[in-house]
């Protein structure tokens, strides 16, 4: 029995098009006040007390605040994930019979913070493999450009090209030497289908985890913007872990080729499995030893990519105008 509210409403088939089309898709006031103020709880708790790896992930940039696997110590996210329509619109959009919890991750700039976030294709960075997979971005602030909206590149789920993981602290780790440098989208935004939109609170965006996406610093004066991650997996994802791609540093049973399993990917439609949703009964810390051989692991990294060619060179992408829409 699924523990799931239904959404407000059920997905369109124009929708479900669009969001396969395009990769992405904005749903309008697909979230309740009552979810979205879990959303905004649960993200408030997190800025107030970080986990190591959201302060690792933060140390870089004043202003530019994240966090990850937060839903393991906080309870109200837990909830969220468990119960929220946002499974069911997963499910939806997916067109997958299992939907599992992957991961979710806390993205907050400040008022005036000048911190973009490069254009990134998700699927680079992550240990699974597959194509029904999908991410939903939830801002509970109003957002537009100026305060750091997202953008996208229409249908770029569909190139063959798999581009570096670039992520916002330049994590050298997982930047994989065999996939291609992501091209500077900004300096010819022409040449490129670029969507973004206005959102208030309640809405949403969903989309694939190979479309191109990034967002501008947040220009505002008075505005932040604080964003919470939720991304789903479906029938086909596999398990495909490798140095060059996230650790996972929380327990499951996911083993390399199958697909994935146990309490650090909680299966939530069609029914919660019993033991995954127990084991989180207990909120779960990073792993210590994998925190370390991670950190490690990148120090290493970082050091080559130095001695290989300039940071500069290999990373750079314009975010330097605001661009009119
Ligand atoms: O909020 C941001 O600027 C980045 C979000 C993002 O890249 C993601 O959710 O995959």
């Amino acid at each position: 029995m699924p523990f799931v509210a239904q959404p407000r409403r059920a997905l369109t088939a124009e929708e479900i098009r669009t969001y396969q089309e395009d990769g992405v898709i904005m749903l309008k006031q697909a979230m309740d006040p009552n979810w979205m103020a879990m959303v905004e709880a649960g993200i408030e708790e997190a800025r107030h007390n970080s986990s190591v790896l959201g302060r690792f992930m933060s140390r870089k940039v004043e202003g530019y605040q994240m966090d990850i696997f937060l839903w393991k110590r906080i309870d109200i996210l837990r909830d969220l994930i468990y119960y929220s329509p946002c499974a069911e619109l997963a499910r939806q959009l997916m067109k997958s019979e299992e939907v599992r919890f992957f991961y979710d991750q806390m993205f907050v700039k400040e008022p005036g913070t000048d911190a973009p976030t490069p254009w990134h294709q998700d699927l680079s960075f992550w240990p699974i493999r597959g194509e029904q997979i999908c991410s939903f971005w939830i801002p509970c602030d109003p957002v537009n450009r100026e305060n750091s909206g997202l953008l996208y590149v229409k249908g770029s789920h569909r190139w063959p090209q798999r581009f570096k993981a670039i992520s916002p602290d330049y994590v050298a780790s997982i930047i994989d030497d065999d996939m291609e440098d992501i091209p500077d989208i900004n300096a010819n935004p022409g040449q490129y289908d670029l969507i973004d939109w206005d959102m208030e609170p309640g809405d949403i965006l969903a989309f694939h985890p190979l479309t191109l996406h990034g967002s501008y610093g947040n220009a505002s004066r008075k505005r932040r913007r604080r964003a919470l991650a939720l991304r789903w997996t479906g029938d086909d994802v596999i398990y495909a872990p490798s140095s060059k791609r996230m650790p996972i540093h929380y327990r499951h049973a996911s083993v390399e080729g199958g697909p994935l399993r146990g309490g650090a990917f909680p299966r939530i439609l069609p029914a919660p499995d019993p033991a995954e949703r127990a084991a989180r009964l207990q909120p779960e810390r990073a792993r210590f030893g994998k925190l370390a051989a991670s950190a490690m692991g990148n120090a290493v990294a970082a050091a080559r990519q130095t001695f290989k060619r300039p940071r500069t060179e290999q990373l750079k992408q314009t975010w330097t105008t605001q661009g009119e829409k």
